[in-house]
């Protein structure tokens, strides 16, 4: 894959969307910080170079509705080509349940793009494994990428219709048992329900930094 791209919008940064009460810091471990953020995950850097954005995609991984929608959008045209070239595993599926592809992202101010496929709830036989595995994979390809701060939605807690309480308890737990290398990881939830529902697992699951 191409990654030498030009990024024009870099302007939004993590500090201009969090103030306030819109932000709850966490420990991870001695090295890393768990952040959860209200807000809209297309407009996420940290530094543009050794950050990546995570978006929950289907298996086509060519691009949908919701988060994965917006970032296409916010990406321009050049992210769905990107996604184009990766192999198919089998017809129709570049990125399996439970897997993690990465690309660039183009016009996005976030360097990279890991496209993870999380479970849909009532379809999937093991939703929980489904699930683990997807935050499990990202965050596998961000350290083979040396990404060292990493941005995730809430997956499969929109279209794919997973139960929000279970999805915050599996995804703190973890982030927080494969998150070393990296700096920081950064959940970006749009929604308030979602927002405090973090803050109140994370609070339960973690040291607050
Ligand atoms: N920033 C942060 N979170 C967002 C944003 C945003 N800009 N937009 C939506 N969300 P969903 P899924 C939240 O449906 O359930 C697509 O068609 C949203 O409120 O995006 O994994 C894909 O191509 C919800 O809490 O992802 C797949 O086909 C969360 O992001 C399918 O949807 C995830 O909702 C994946 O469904």
């Amino acid at each position: 894959l191409n990654t030498s791209h030009t990024r024009t919008s870099r302007l939004a940064t993590v500090s201009s969307m969090a103030s306030g009460d819109e932000l709850a810091v966490f420990n991870l471990s001695d090295s890393s910080l768990l952040k959860i953020l209200k807000g809209d995950i297309t407009k996420w850097s940290v530094d543009g170079s050794s950050d990546a954005i995570v978006t929950p995609a289907n298996e086509r991984m060519l691009g949908g509705g919701g988060a994965d929608g917006a970032i296409h959008r916010a990406a321009g045209p050049q992210l769905r080509a990107a996604c184009y070239e990766v192999p198919e595993v089998r017809p129709g599926v570049r990125c399996p349940t439970g897997e993690a592809r990465i690309t660039p992202g183009f016009n996005l101010p976030a360097s990279r793009v890991i496209h993870t496929v999380g479970p849909i709830y009532d379809s999937d036989i093991n939703p929980k494994e489904s699930l683990t595995n997807s935050y499990k994979y990202s965050l596998r390809v961000a350290k083979e990428n040396n990404i060292k701060y990493i941005a995730f939605p809430a997956i499969s807690c929109g279209i794919y219709g997973y139960p929000f309480d279970e999805a915050a308890t599996v995804s703190i737990s973890t982030i927080k048992q494969f998150s070393n290398d990296l700096k920081e990881v950064h959940f970006v939830l749009f929604a308030d329900d979602l927002f405090s529902l973090w803050v109140t697992k994370a609070k339960e699951m973690l040291q607050k930094a």
